[in-house]
């Protein structure tokens, strides 16, 4: 089974509040029922969820009670904007469900504990696709946290062990800084733990969740616990599909 993420970024305008991008997602879905490959989605939050995540301050907990009606907010919004992603996995021929984590499992000062994981595999089992996504999850510790769609992969990773781990974003890989602002920036086509140490990732739009930086991490996390974890553009047509097919295209691969 390929393990497959949908980013904020491919998925929605970052930059635009709640703003779907529905050509793209319709694109990628049409791309990935094309593969004909036993995959898994998760998706990220994008605008529906960093805008006002970042907004009230929702990464850092429970601080004050003007953040709770904030926190109803983004859920709604992340879940709707799921239901959009099904949508267009429905239109493809993939039954597919949405499974909030906020309704599924808590978290324990910002990690996610899915320690119930067997509505998730029994679904998958039946060959309902369960999507989970990036959302506000009760914290044990925080009151309330963010978890990612990058920290559900690391989960899903755990359970169901994919042979190969992909991650759809709206850049080439990890670059030397980004390579949006940056020119100069250079592709790094193999990446490990040493990269953080050389890597240019400032912020240029809402990301509670750490950006590209933090993405990094979590496929760092992840190599111990599935075969290839790889960075690609799902903005170029096509190159999602090379990639299931086994073709090889410009991406970065990260390994531990
Ligand atoms: P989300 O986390 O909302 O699901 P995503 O998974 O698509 O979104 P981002 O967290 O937005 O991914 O990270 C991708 C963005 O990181 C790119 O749009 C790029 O502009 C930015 N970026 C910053 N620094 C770098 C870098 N060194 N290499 C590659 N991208 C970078
Ligand atoms: O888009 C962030 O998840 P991501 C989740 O995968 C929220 O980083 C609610 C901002």
């Amino acid at each position: 089974m390929i393990l497959i993420k949908l980013g904020g970024s491919v998925i929605t305008d970052k930059s635009q509040y709640r703003s779907f991008n529905q050509e793209q997602t319709s694109r990628l879905c049409k791309e990935i029922a094309a593969s004909g490959k036993g995959v898994m989605i998760v998706h990220g939050a994008g605008s529906f969820g960093h805008v006002i995540a970042k907004q009230y301050s929702l990464k850092d907990g429970l601080q004050d009670f003007r953040q709770v009606p904030a926190v109803a907010q983004v859920q709604y919004d992340v879940r709707d904007l799921s239901q959009k992603v099904v949508v267009e996995l429905m239109k493809v021929g993939i039954p597919a469900v949405s499974v909030p984590p906020g309704s599924c499992f808590v978290m324990d000062n910002g990690r996610l504990i899915a320690d119930n994981d067997e509505a998730v595999k029994r679904l998958a089992h039946l060959g309902v696709m369960p999507i989970l996504f990036g959302d506000v999850v009760a914290d044990r510790s925080k009151g309330f946290g963010i978890c990612s769609g990058d920290q559900a992969m690391e989960v899903l990773a755990k359970i169901f062990k994919p042979e190969k781990v992909v991650f759809v974003s709206d850049v080439d890989g990890i670059f030397t800084a980004d390579p949006k602002k940056d020119p100069d920036a250079k592709l790094i086509e193999k990446a490990d733990r040493r990269t953080l140490d050389h890597l240019d990732s400032e912020l240029s739009v809402a990301d509670v969740t750490g950006g590209i930086r933090g993405k990094i991490e979590e496929m760092l996390n992840m190599c111990g616990d599935s075969g290839e974890c790889i960075l690609v553009n799902g903005t170029v047509p096509g190159r999602l599909l090379s990639l299931l097919k086994g073709e090889d295209v410009v991406c970065t691969k990260v390994r531990p």
